[in-house]
């Protein structure tokens, strides 16, 4: 952890600003009927989980180009993670991946606490073959065609659950790369079937109070089908297994030009919508940091989730699903929490009673505007005032940089070679 001394003293040189900056905002806010007090405590109340895999130079098919003090192992990322949330104050849960994060589920907790932070949902790995195991998933996981080879990938995923409940973990993301390279390689519907039935003997292992999450994704690795491939499936999927089922949303998993915001109110409506993998793209599931490319399409995501926040049993798992390839894990990190809490405030200040009347008016060009003009409002202040008062970093990445925590983990872990990223 960076000693709390170092980001006083760097927010004692900004406090200053910062409070002209905060009364300016809330001044122009209260013209407008918002209480920037009350979008504050919304934003103190924002966190959204980081993935264990994401502390670590993620990479592509070509290469992966790793930096200084990249983590060992789960202890160091969970210490990296601990970082994030000391200097954001928003990202109190990690998102643990299994079995690259095994570890005596005891000493987990011990670690997690050591460092502030809880367990969001477990991920299991049925993409990639391990050197121990018994059959390979070359060719499928929970939709293969051998019986055997689907057994054991249900019983990866219900171990991935037996480590979660021992660390207070609640949930498990089911992603799957299952699918095929060529027209006629596979049995569209008996493949997916294989996956229902694989799943339903997952969600028989779920504990009372635990939910699982399919998460859907276009394409790749297969590049022809993919059995779980839109939110169609995905909700296909929840809905067959029954109510502890819900779909996780991951921003880079669908085909380009998609209304995501739209399968976010519809996936709501159906009692579905379970959480979300943040990330963006340009082009496909590029993993870049969330609202790099397109920070309008994530408020678009927000302001439905504001919309209806209200529905009865909401209960969003905001987790972040990025690859850092050529910045610091920890500042790509740190931004893009940041950026998602950003289009959470933006899509709370919005007019929501000035909306609804140009809606029955029939008055686009006014809706738009309203939705603009929330969007465009800096909020940098808010966000600002509500780390300082969580005693974490006015300007986060300045307090990185200032911290010297980099250097530090680089003095004492080995340099990392090559190997894969495994980024889904
Ligand atoms: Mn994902």
């Amino acid at each position: 952890m960076i000693d709390n001394s170092i980001i006083k003293a760097q927010n004692d040189t900004r406090r200053t600003d910062l409070t002209a900056d905060y009364d300016a905002l809330g001044a122009r806010l209260a013209r407008r009927g918002v209480d920037i007090e009350a979008l504050t405590a919304r934003a103190m109340s924002f966190g959204v989980a980081i993935p264990s895999w994401g502390t670590g130079t993620g990479g592509t098919r070509f290469a992966r180009f790793p930096g200084a003090g990249e983590p060992r192992g789960i202890m160091d990322k969970l210490d990296d993670c601990g970082v994030i949330h000391q200097l954001t104050a928003a990202t109190p849960r990690v998102s643990l991946h299994i079995p690259w994060d095994k570890a005596d589920p005891a000493l987990l907790r011990e670690k997690a606490q050591e460092v502030g932070l809880g367990f969001d949902a477990m991920n299991s790995n049925t993409f990639q073959d391990q050197p121990d195991q018994a059959h390979s998933y070359k060719f499928g996981s929970l939709s293969h065609t051998d019986a055997a080879t689907r057994r054991q990938a249900v019983e990866h995923n219900l171990e991935c659950i037996e480590i979660g409940q021992a660390i207070g973990s609640r949930a498990l993301t089911v992603w799957i790369g299952d699918g095929s390279n060529f027209p006629g390689q596979t049995s569209l519907s008996r493949q997916f079937d294989r996956y229902l039935e694989a799943m339903k003997q997952v969600y028989a292992g779920l504990p009372d109070d635990w939910r699982i999450f399919s998460e859907h994704k276009i394409y790749e690795p297969a590049f022809y089908s993919t059995v779980v491939q839109d939110w169609g499936t995905s909700l296909m999927t929840a809905q067959e297994l029954g109510p502890k089922a819900q779909c996780l949303v991951d921003l880079g998993h669908h085909a380009p030009n998609v209304n995501i915001e739209m399968i976010v109110a519809r996936l709501i409506r159906a009692g579905k919508l379970g959480g979300f993998h943040f990330n963006d793209s340009k082009y496909g599931d590029d993993d870049l940091d969330a609202g790099t490319i397109d920070p309008f399409r994530l408020f678009l995501v927000f302001n439905e989730l504001v919309e209806l926040e209200d529905t009865p049993d909401l209960d969003l798992s905001h987790m972040i699903d990025q690859s850092h390839n050529v910045t610091d894990p920890i500042e790509s990190l740190i931004i893009s929490a940041v950026e998602i809490q950003r289009a959470f405030v933006q899509a709370s200040l919005m007019d929501r009673a000035a909306l609804e009347g140009f809606r029955q008016n029939n008055d686009a060009l006014m809706a738009a505007a309203t939705l603009r003009a929330a969007f465009r409002t800096d909020v940098d202040p808010i966000l600002q005032m509500a780390r300082l008062r969580a005693d974490a970093a006015i300007d986060p990445v300045a307090a990185f940089r200032a911290s010297g925590y980099r250097a530090q983990v680089a003095a004492r872990r080995p340099k990392s070679t090559g190997g894969g990223g495994g980024i889904v």
